[in-house]
């Protein structure tokens, strides 16, 4: 039996493609009222094909509960989040799921972490809780690779990696991921696959604020950076990534300040293309400003940000661009813009609406944040409205661009 802890975006699925495929899974989770909800038959988040999959899981005996099973196979996947001014990773709730695993695992368990986690946390904070237990414990990192929108199709699609102290162990898990996994799985020691999972997402960090920066320069001197992405990008080694109103959800916009943490004086491309992603919400600020003033417009209430998610089509506002947005508005002490997302359905900040057609009748300029299919579908709607579009998918006469 497998115990899975921590049932958010990774855990859940992940728990579910084990049960689907014949694995014998509970699902642990401290929070009462996510178990009750699973319990109840319902997922806790949107996600395409989960709740088909949910419901595969359930019939094959897939069980929730907030207790953590004695057993000898854990995957741990709670939350990593980072101290926004150290910039290091906080390990506390990766610490407390091991310190309540040994409390209960059976002798010769293996303790598989899939939370992110910074090069060197598990040997500095996990293995010495491991230690101080009298029985042999195995750890292995499983980094995961699934991106939010595709989850469940590249759960089974992509490569993984697995970190293990000893090779035994390494295919045994191997195994286990076998049971849904159709891609390769490459294993290694614990340290090398901490650092691909960081690497994997720094890498695309780095190449957005490139993508960030271009738009920049070419605002500066009024030239089309689309255009000229689209036009590089024809050559057969240059592939440059979109630009866009900031870099939010919880792994792109994190991670790589784990190693500006850890090696402040050697990550220096990637503190400043972390800055330049940062800077992207101000500089849209900026932009609705000088649109604004060349508008006549004067009413900042009568201006309306699309999309409070941190990307398209899904439901998970963590670090979303629109959201830091907002903060930096509110400490200009100029709060009042309107918001809308059709992903988000409960009021999470001030002068947020529900529906799209009252939404556009209380503004005069939309922004768009995020480019979800609803907008793609009724860009027409947006006629005699002044469009500022951060996503580039709006072509009527006169919208502005970042
Ligand atoms: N973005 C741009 N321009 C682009 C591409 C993305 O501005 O050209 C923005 C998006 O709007 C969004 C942010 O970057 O705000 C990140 O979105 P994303 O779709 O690139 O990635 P995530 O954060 O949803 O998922 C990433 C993935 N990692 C990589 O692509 C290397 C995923 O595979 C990881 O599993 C996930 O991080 C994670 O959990 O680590």
């Amino acid at each position: 039996m497998v115990n899975v802890i921590g049932l958010g975006y990774i855990g859940l699925p992940t728990a579910l493609m084990l049960a689907a495929n014949g694995v014998e899974v509970v699902g642990t989770d401290y929070n009462k009222d996510l178990v009750k909800t699973l319990n109840e038959g319902r997922t806790t988040f949107k996600e395409k094909g989960i709740d088909e999959l949910f419901h595969r899981a359930v019939k094959s005996g897939i069980r929730f509960t907030v207790e953590y099973q004695q057993t000898d196979i854990y995957i741990i996947s709670v939350p990593t989040p980072y101290d926004k001014f150290s910039k290091k990773v906080d390990a506390s709730m990766v610490v407390a799921a091991v310190q309540e695993v040994l409390r209960v695992a059976v002798n010769e368990s293996i303790i598989v972490i899939e939370s992110t986690v910074s090069p060197g946390t598990i040997d500095r904070y996990v293995k010495p809780e491991v230690e101080k237990s009298t029985k042999r414990i195995y750890l292995v990192h499983a980094p995961e690779r699934i991106i939010p929108g595709n989850m469940i199709y590249e759960l089974v699609h992509n490569n993984r990696t697995i970190g293990a102290e000893n090779i035994v162990v390494g295919e045994k898990i191997r195994e286990l991921y076998k049971s849904f996994c159709e891609g390769e799985i490459v294993i290694t020691d614990l340290r090398t696959a901490e650092m691909t999972k960081v690497v994997e997402n720094t890498y695309r960090a780095v190449n957005i604020a490139f993508a960030n920066e271009l738009a920049k320069i070419c605002r500066h001197d009024n030239l089309d950076v689309y255009e000229i992405i689209n036009i590089c990008n024809m050559h057969p080694r240059v592939n440059i990534l979109q630009p866009g109103p900031g870099v939010g959800g919880h792994c792109i916009s994190v991670d790589p300040w784990f190693l500006v943490g850890d090696y402040p004086s050697l990550a220096k491309v990637i503190d400043e293309s972390m800055k330049t992603n940062d800077s992207m919400p101000g500089f849209v600020l900026n932009r609705i400003y000088e649109i604004m003033l060349e508008n006549n417009l004067t009413d900042i209430s009568r201006v309306g940000l699309y999309g409070l998610t941190y990307k398209a089509n899904v439901d998970d506002m963590r670090e979303s661009p629109t959201l830091q947005l907002l903060e930096n508005q509110a400490r200009h002490l100029a709060p009042g813009l309107k918001v809308y997302d059709p992903f988000i359905t409960i009021n999470t900040v001030p002068n947020q609406y529900h529906d799209f057609n009252e939404f556009l009748d209380a503004i005069d300029l939309i922004v768009i944040m995020v480019d979800h299919n609803e907008i793609r579908e009724n860009i027409l709607s947006l006629k005699g409205k002044v469009v500022l579009d951060c996503r580039h998918i709006c072509d009527l006469p006169g919208v502005y661009y970042l």
